[in-house]
């Protein structure tokens, strides 16, 4: 849909009253073809590459609550794809490119801004890791440049280097075309673009159980009552244990709340992302100029949805360690959101026991700047019910043969 400047302008006269609503709010049909669990972005990018790319549209997208309210509107927006081994290399960085031209094939502004994703080392291990990874990510044509102390300084001229911090910064590494992005608009993008496409868009409705007979999935039993389903996607984050426990599927996920906070907004100061894993902080800078800050997951396992109170302690303790000019920033809010933790540090995204039942979690503490990417290769997997050359090897399986995919240092976030 496409707003001319006169709609713009009669709307924003009419004190937005005929403003069109940007996705179909609908109840359950009986039946559909496809069936996504979770509307979060992955859940609502797979139904719109479901329409979008292999013509499903009698497809529905069920959340619980409203839309985008669980991961997606709970993350810090880090959007890169440095990562080490070519599985995940060529997974996120498909998804980089699919963000990099996102705003146009969703006519919606995802403010997806490539200003640049910092890691900062202080030991000399780290500076071997990233390295290791800047030459594989090379090998991948993936950009990433290393840097000194002298050219991290240049990047970002608010850090402090010297004598008096607590470890010495040895170096870093960037990916010039990370970055952040909107999350709010990722779904609404999604959600509008599909819902245009014919994707039914069913919001507090909770799924409550999954039919399945003779080793088949039939249908599913929902809190607005049972709907008959060929193939269902499960794309539940947080939740995904307890949604696929439904149809007996067990899967080696754990579950812990990682939590963020923001500080009041300033005035632009902080131009690029910045990830320091040893002393544990990260920061960047939003639109509305708001610090968002963060740190490594919650140490216990958890659906709770708020972070223990030395995260916060501990994370601004290394942030004015790191940047003591942010010391008279007053913070404003902390949240928390519960992210599914696969043992490998990487996502399950396939085919599962039962037919025609397929999962896509274990994106742990890093699936919003995959949310493209997952939604592409989710849609593929579904529709051919075979996976994408992409996602091949995220299998569930691998958990069984032990090809694993371990990508922990390339976390965004302790583990
Ligand atoms: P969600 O948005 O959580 O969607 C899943 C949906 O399923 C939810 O809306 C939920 O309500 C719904 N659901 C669950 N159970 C049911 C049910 N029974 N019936 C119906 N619906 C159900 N990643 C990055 O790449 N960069 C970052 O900077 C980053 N920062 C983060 C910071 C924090 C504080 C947190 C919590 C996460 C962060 N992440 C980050 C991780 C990222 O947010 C997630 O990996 C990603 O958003 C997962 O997307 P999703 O669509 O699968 O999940
Ligand atoms: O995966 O880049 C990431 C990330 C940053 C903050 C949390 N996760």
């Amino acid at each position: 849909m496409r707003y001319s400047f006169f709609s713009l302008a009669r709307n924003a006269l009419s004190g937005h009253r005929n403003w069109p609503r940007a996705w179909r709010t609908t109840g359950p049909k009986r039946a559909y073809d496809v069936v996504i669990v979770g509307g979060g972005g992955h859940g609502l990018a797979t139904a719109y590459y479901l329409a979008k790319n292999h013509g499903i549209r009698n497809v529905a997208v069920l959340e619980k609550g409203p839309l985008g309210l669980g991961n997606t509107g709970r993350n810090t927006t880090v959007v890169r794809s440095n990562y080490l081994w070519d599985d995940s290399a060529h997974l996120y960085e498909h998804a980089l490119k699919l963000w990099e031209g996102l705003s146009q094939e969703l006519n919606f502004n995802t403010m997806f801004s490539q200003r640049g994703v910092v890691n900062i080392a202080f030991t000399r291990h780290e500076l071997n890791e990233m390295e290791r990874r800047a030459s594989a990510m090379h090998l991948n044509g993936i950009d990433c440049e290393l840097l000194t102390p002298r050219e991290l300084q240049r990047w970002v001229p608010l850090l402090r280097l010297d004598a008096g911090s607590r470890y010495p910064v040895l170096g870093g590494v960037v990916q010039r075309r990370g970055g952040n992005a909107h999350h709010d608009a990722v779904a609404w993008g999604y959600a509008r673009a599909a819902s245009a496409l014919g994707v039914d868009i069913v919001e507090n409705c909770a799924v409550t159980g999954i039919q399945c007979e003779r080793g088949r999935v039939t249908g599913i039993e929902t809190s607005l009552g049972p709907i008959d389903a060929g193939r269902v996607g499960v794309a539940a984050a947080g939740h995904s244990s307890v949604v696929m426990a439904m149809a007996g599927v067990k899967l080696p996920i754990q579950s812990y709340p990682l939590q963020a906070l923001v500080s009041e907004p300033v005035k632009p100061v902080f131009h690029t992302v910045v990830m320091a894993g040893l002393v544990h902080v990260y920061l960047s800078q939003s639109d509305k100029g708001e610090l968002v800050i963060g740190a490594a997951r919650d140490g216990y396992v958890s659906y709770a949805q708020r972070g223990s109170f030395h995260f916060i302690e501990e994370q601004l303790r290394a942030l004015l360690e790191l940047f003591p000019v942010f010391s008279r920033l007053r913070m404003m809010r902390q949240w928390a959101g519960i992210v599914d933790c696969a043992p490998d540090a990487s996502p399950i995204i396939g085919k599962t026991p039962v037919e025609n039942l397929y999962v896509n979690c274990g994106w742990g503490t890093g699936g919003f700047k995959a949310t493209p990417g997952s939604g592409w290769v989710f849609a593929h997997t579904i529709a051919h019910d075979a996976p994408h050359a992409l996602n091949r090897n995220f299998s569930l399986g691998r958990f069984a043969t032990g090809r694993l995919i371990d990508e922990a240092a390339a976390a965004g976030v302790a583990h």
